[in-house]
């Protein structure tokens, strides 16, 4: 089989998620992978003991059960990350960075496996081999040379396992400075933010154990059938014991209106699917925080009611007093919000908030999902505290069945924050970083990645590293991140396979391959494990199963930081080379520095590892008042920003940008969205039928988007398909990175710098020309 070629369809689907469907496309991709029955052994093992970690999603499992869990999509994952083709000198040598650079991400990827390390020649615009002790020393020059270590972005993608992410930090901070530029700044950083004010920890407060135990979750701007798929059989599983599932979301995702098990033949074979939901509400892009707004207006409401009538108050007030402050400030600002700004941004009725209102008071515990349809908003922080303060009012946090869930993204992008990548480190890390290696840390903030991109298109950074990830897709305003890459003297890029950011050259550029989750990694004291944190705190160790491709020269990880390392700062603070041969070694290190890890070694050859402990959910409070906190923040006057406005055009619509079925970020496995309907081709935009004919058009038919912003740069893309779609009106959806061009660079969550992926306002016009500019 070759790259997927078939003709643009679109046409809804009618079966449930995951099921039938999930099945055939799985052997699609395992029989792809060009070793089916090596995958399947790896597949076997994905999140068993002793065996590896999903490098999907963040999802936890179990501890305690031994079943068998992956899913459609980790094993997509599995099956792209061990394939048999290779993208080596031969491959570097037919082509030309400029020919590479005319082909779709999709296509890069496919090429294969990154085998050996490789240097930019200019003069010919090929990448050439390099020694890897000449690509260390090449980064130790340009390193040593920077007048200022500021200079420099040390970005981080969230598949970094902790020992490579603690590494990294060490000699990032040996070497003198805190940018870290971090996949997180543009996914759950709001939840950090938001969570750290509101109750001290900024993680999700609920285990896996929680799940069995709620009478209502909520599931907010998030779809989790595609994007973390083995969180449907914790929901099913609650609607079975009769629990409620309440989901806000604009578009009626399938993965959360219908769902089959792919493990239970049982279901498969009378095709049957149970109704998931109890309930969708679909509000309008970034609504979220007026509806839960409304939610605790009607509940204040009923409480007073109760009370006035002598009877039992709805609030857990012996809670409240114990261990919250601020609520008189909050409910004054509740009353203050008035109920026609609730009903008109949160884009649902009156009606339906009070349903909703009623099912949450319906419930003794309830845990509040959510993710990127909360987190990348202009305001995510107040919406997420808005979160809080409810579950506050009711007590609902660090009881069991109840709790603060933020899904994470990627597979250890929570561990990674936990080993220290944080360009804002607490100061309690940096002491017990300089107590334990004797050396004076940077103590001022370091860049995120907003602020990395602008200190690059400044001149100001020349040099910039990446542990993972694809920065030149995944960020904002493309056109302009591109320029980013280029005007430095040096990129590195850490991966496992071809993307546009190796593409996306600085002056001198390298590209290092590195081992994956799934390979196994000798050392010179033998075969290393890794570990990963899941959305639930849980750390386990991960075990890759599969031979690397032969005769290749990939480096594990943590290797390569420490090559780096090595040949900037010599055997200071540590000896690496030692680290390296035995990852014990390094776990030590993390145990005498990171609160929570003593120990380690031990406690993660644990089965199933060990859980890391979150003080909200044992209703301790490390926040500046020793209590949780209610936030009282008024409402956005108005969704539209200021600067939207200055544009001095009306928007058309507001757009969503969200993930395929086919996807893994900027990693496109395929070119068909099978639950939207949406078969080969990625180029579309999704709007409400009457919006589509109210602006002149038809679906199906070709159009330029553009965004709007006040600075007076033109965003655009080109060639897009508008489909007709079930969804609010005033509503777009299309796919990222696409349509990252349109995303400008200084539209960023407040308190947060996370691009506002999901709200960006657009006016479309009849297609130009057919190809799109990025
Ligand atoms: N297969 C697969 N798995 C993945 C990923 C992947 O790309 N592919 N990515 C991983 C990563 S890094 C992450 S962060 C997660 C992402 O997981 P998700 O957050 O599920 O990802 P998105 O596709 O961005 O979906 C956002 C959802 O929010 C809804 N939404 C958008 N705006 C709003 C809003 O204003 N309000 C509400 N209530 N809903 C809204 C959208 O309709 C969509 O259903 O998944 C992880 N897992
Ligand atoms: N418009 C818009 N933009 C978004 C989002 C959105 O919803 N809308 N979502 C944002 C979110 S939530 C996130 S998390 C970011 C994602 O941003 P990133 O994490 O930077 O992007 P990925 O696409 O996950 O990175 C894919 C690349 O990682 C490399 N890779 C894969 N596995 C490994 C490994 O094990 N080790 C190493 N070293 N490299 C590996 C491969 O070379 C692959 O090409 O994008 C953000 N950007
Ligand atoms: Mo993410």
């Amino acid at each position: 089989m070759s790259l997927q070629q078939i003709n643009p369809r679109y046409k809804p689907y009618k079966g449930a998620a995951a099921g039938w469907g999930a099945l055939k496309a799985v052997t699609h991709f395992w029989l792809d992978s060009k070793q089916p029955f090596k995958n399947l052994r790896a597949l076997l093992k994905t999140n068993q003991n002793g065996g590896f970690d999903c490098p999907g999603c963040a999802w936890g499992d179990s501890p305690e059960d031994g079943r068998i869990k992956f899913c459609e999509n980790g094993a997509k994952a599995v099956n792209w990350e061990a394939t048999k083709r290779r993208v080596d000198a031969a491959f570097f040598a037919k082509y030309s960075v400029s020919q590479l650079r005319e082909q779709s991400d999709y296509w890069l990827e496919y090429q294969g496996r990154l085998t050996q390390p490789m240097r930019y020649d200019a003069k010919s615009d090929h990448y050439v081999p390099i020694e890897w002790n000449d690509a260390f020393a090449l980064i130790g020059g340009y390193l040593k040379g920077l007048s200022n270590p500021d200079q420099a972005e040390f970005y981080t993608s969230g598949r970094a396992s902790n020992e490579a992410a603690f590494l990294y930090q060490l000699f990032v901070r040996a070497y003198g400075t805190n940018n870290f530029p971090d996949c997180s700044n543009m996914c759950h950083e709001a939840s950090g933010v938001a969570l750290g004010q509101s109750v001290g920890v900024g993680k999700g407060s609920v285990t896996f154990a929680d799940f069995e135990h709620a009478d209502a979750i909520f599931v907010v701007g998030q779809n989790p059938g595609t994007n973390h798929p083995r969180m449907l059989e914790p929901l099913r599983e609650a609607v079975k014991r009769g629990a409620q599932v309440v989901c806000f979301n604009p578009l009626k995702e399938r993965g959360l209106e219908r769902f089959q098990h792919p493990q239970h033949a049982l279901e498969m074979l009378t095709n049957g699917s149970a109704p998931l939901n109890t309930a969708f509400f679909r509000p309008a892009l970034g609504g979220d925080m007026a509806a839960f707004r409304g939610m605790a207006k009607f509940l204040l409401q009923w409480e007073r009611e109760a009370v006035a009538n002598g009877e039992a108050p709805l609030f857990d007030h012996a809670f409240i007093a114990e261990h919250t402050d601020g609520m008189d400030a909050y409910l004054a600002e509740v009353d203050a919000t008035s109920w026609t700004l609730i009903e008109s941004q949160s884009g649902l009725t009156l009606a339906e908030i009070e349903q909703s209102a009623r099912m949450y008071r319906r419930a003794k515990n309830v845990i509040i999902c959510w993710a990127m349809g909360v987190t990348q908003h202009r305001h995510s922080v107040p919406t997420i505290q808005e979160i809080v303060n409810l579950q506050l009012l009711f007590g609902n946090v660090g009881r069991p069945g109840a709790g603060l869930c933020p899904v994470r993204g990627h597979s250890n992008v929570q561990g990674d924050r936990t080993m220290g990548i944080n360009d804002k480190p607490p100061a309690a890390l940096l002491d017990s970083i300089e107590r334990r290696f004797g050396f004076k840390v940077p103590r001022h903030n370091g860049h995120n990645t907003v602020e990395a991109i602008e200190a690059m298109v400044a001149g100001q950074a020349k040099v910039f590293i990446g542990l993972g990830g694809n920065f030149a897709q995944a960020t904002p305003d493309s056109p302009r991140t591109h320029q980013a890459l280029k005007s430095c003297d040096l990129t590195v890029q850490i991966s496992t396979k071809l993307n546009r950011s190796h593409l996306t050259v600085g002056t001198d550029a390298l590209i290092l391959p590195c081992l994956g989750r799934t390979d196994i990694d000798r050392q010179a004291d033998g075969p290393q494990a890794v570990t990963v944190e899941d959305s639930f705190s849980m750390v386990h160790a991960s075990f890759g199963q599969l031979e690397p491709i032969h005769g290749s020269q990939m480096k594990s990880e943590p290797a390569i930081v420490a090559g780096i390392a090595k040949a900037t700062l010599g055997d200071f603070p540590v000896n690496w080379d030692s680290l390296i041969a035995d990852y014990d070694r390094i776990r030590d290190l993390i145990a005498d520095t990171i609160p929570g890890f003593k120990d380690f070694n031990q406690r993660v050859a644990h089965p199933g590892g060990f859980y890391l402990g979150n003080a909200a959910n044992s209703r301790k409070w490390p926040t500046a008042s020793g209590k949780a906190n209610f936030k009282a923040n008024p409402l956005p006057a108005d969704l539209i920003s200021e600067r939207m406005r200055k544009s001095g055009q009306t928007h058309d619509l507001i757009l969503q940008t969200m993930r395929s079925h086919d996807q893994y970020n900027t990693t496109i496995y395929g070119l068909d969205d099978r639950y939207r309907g949406v078969w080969g081709q990625r180029d579309v935009i999704f709007a409400n039928e009457d919006d589509i004919r109210r602006l002149g058009y038809e679906s199906g038919q070709k159009v330029d988007v553009s965004s709007l912003w006040d600075d007076g740069v033109e965003r655009k893309v080109k060639g897009f398909t508008i489909l007709a779609y079930d969804m609010p009106k005033g509503q777009a959806a299309a796919y990222y990175p696409e349509t990252n061009p349109l995303v400008p660079l200084d539209s960023y969550g407040v308190g947060s710098f996370t691009p506002t992926s999901k709200f960006i306002a657009i006016k479309i016009e009849p297609a130009q020309q057919s190809k799109r500019i990025a």
